[in-house]
């Protein structure tokens, strides 16, 4: 048969995702500079539909036409090198898709330059780690339209399956629209584990609880409304003892340093610079940040004051109000997050389907949950809804778990237990929802030194107030 499609890329990524492909009954031609890895995929899998190729030419003329080629190397110059080998070999109407973890601005320029050459340009977000892209990732292709059309019928084939049956792709909207979305999925995610990570904090270091019993919690929270991928590995985590002998729980031996691959930053760089408070999954970048400063916190806590205040814990009460801080929080971290696709796809004229995000992200990726539902419907109720805080079922969390937020911050301050990303969900909230904020205080400073003027709540202009006479 002649391969409908060509994966290019034989690292994990890219060997799961042809073997995913084949399995939906496509022949699927593979190629990877490092011609051996190729060939182990062949060795390894000799009963499958794979035509493998050892140089870019053979590769190419082995395709279906259209062609379709799904590259899966490094993000950054890796790619523009696989797109320049490609490129001379190619026809017009082709279909080249990068499913890398790419910067949207860098897929912004690749889609423009190729459209010179009338190369269609496809950036897909793919999420779900190696075992998703074997089984069924969540995709998110931006690109030209008519090229999504070319695709979509092995995309929707390969993608998981939400429970509902649909499946986890979508055409997202042109150029970067597809790698935006991915970089927020992501930045998501970055809140989603650190608001985890605070919730565990506080049991193992307010409550007094043990590695096993908190497990225990996590497990029991993975049947109720927080039911997501993220809170049932934590549980299984938290189970997991020493595989090097010791009978410890094994988070007891991690190194308390956490790294990251730049999505979380860019997503906030992205809400910086579109003017959108993101503060809940900027915490969590700035939460690895600080971790990753052992050496200096390890000084810092042998000379920096201990808080002296003791604070009284009832345990039952705790663990329900931390179910309850993390729902609500979760909720804010979403609000910000859409809220800056929002203003984002308005600046890079998108046109972003909201609800269709909510729903590709039910399954297959890192963010799945039961929560995601509520979002669909809250855009199927309302597509233009501003802010997710409008709908009325996020109305009713904010009303009857903001207490619990605030009584567990108050305690987790005055006990010393950091936990950034509760703080800033309801500092989020609380400004949100003030008609009032002290910013006529900072238009009056900005005026005063640098005469930056200001407007007024009783009249129509621009002011300039005469703070001081010049000497
Ligand atoms: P890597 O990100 O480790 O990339 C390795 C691949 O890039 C190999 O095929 C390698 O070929 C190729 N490559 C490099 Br490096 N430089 C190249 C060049 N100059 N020319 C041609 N090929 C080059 O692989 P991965 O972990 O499978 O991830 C692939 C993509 O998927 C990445 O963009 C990643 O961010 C993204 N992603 C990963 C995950 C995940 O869970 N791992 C999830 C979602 C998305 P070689 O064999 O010849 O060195």
């Amino acid at each position: 048969d002649t391969p409908q499609i060509g994966v290019v890329g034989m690292a994990v990524m890219g060997k799961n995702l042809a073997l995913n492909i084949e399995s939906r009954g496509n022949t699927v031609a593979i190629y990877n500079r490092t011609g051996s890895k190729t060939k182990k995929v062949v060795d390894d899998h000799p009963d499958k539909q794979l035509v493998p190729s050892y140089t870019v030419e053979d590769f190419v003329a082995s395709l279906e036409k259209p062609r379709r080629i799904i590259m899966m190397v490094k993000a950054g110059k890796p790619t523009d090198a696989v797109i320049g080998e490609l490129l001379p070999l190619l026809d017009k109407g082709d279909v080249l898709i990068d499913g890398g973890n790419t910067f949207f601005g860098d897929t912004m320029r690749r889609n423009a330059e190729l459209d010179k050459s009338g190369i269609n340009f496809i950036g897909m977000g793919v999420s779900g780690g190696e075992l998703g892209a074997l089984e069924g990732p969540s995709l998110m292709p931006g690109g030209q339209k008519e090229a999504y059309d070319l695709v979509a019928p092995i995309l929707n084939q390969i993608a998981a399956k939400a429970e509902d049956g649909q499946p986890c792709v979508t055409y997202i909207g042109p150029n970067g629209a597809g790698h935006y979305v991915k970089m927020v999925h992501n930045g998501i995610e970055y809140g989603d584990m650190e608001l985890i990570a605070e919730s565990y904090n506080v049991m193992r270091n307010l409550v007094g609880m043990s590695v096993d019993e908190i497990a225990g919690v996590f497990k029991e929270w993975s049947e109720g409304e927080l039911s997501s991928y993220l809170i049932d590995i934590t549980a299984e985590i938290l189970t997991r003892k020493d595989d090097l002998g010791s009978d410890k729980p094994i988070v007891d031996l991690i190194l308390d340093e956490a790294g990251n691959k730049g999505t979380g930053k860019w997503s906030s760089q992205s809400a910086l610079e579109l003017g959108v408070p993101q503060s809940v999954i900027t915490e969590s970048v700035y939460a690895r940040y600080i971790s990753a400063m052992k050496d200096e916190r390890v000084a810092a806590s042998k000379v920096l004051p201990q808080p002296v205040g003791n604070v009284k814990i009832d345990k039952a009460a705790t663990i329900e109000m931390i179910r309850k801080a993390l729902y609500f929080s979760k909720l804010m971290s979403y609000a910000q997050g859409f809220e800056q696709m929002r203003v984002a796809s308005e600046h890079y004229d998108w046109n972003l389907q909201y609800g269709d995000l909510a729903k590709i992200w039910r399954a297959g990726c890192i963010i799945r949950a039961q929560f995601l539902q509520n979002i669909m419907d809250a855009y199927d109720k309302d597509a233009e809804l501003k802010n997710l805080l409008f709908d009325d079922y996020f109305k009713d969390i904010a009303r009857n778990y903001q207490e619990s937020v605030r009584d567990l911050v108050g305690l987790a301050v005055k006990a010393g237990v950091p936990v950034p990303g509760f703080s800033a969900a309801i500092s989020y909230y609380d400004s949100y929802r003030s008609a009032v904020l002290p910013a006529n205080l900072t238009q009056a400073q900005r005026d005063y030194f640098g005469a930056h003027t200001y407007n007024r709540t009783d009249r129509e202009g621009t002011f300039h107030y005469t703070w001081y006479t010049e000497q």
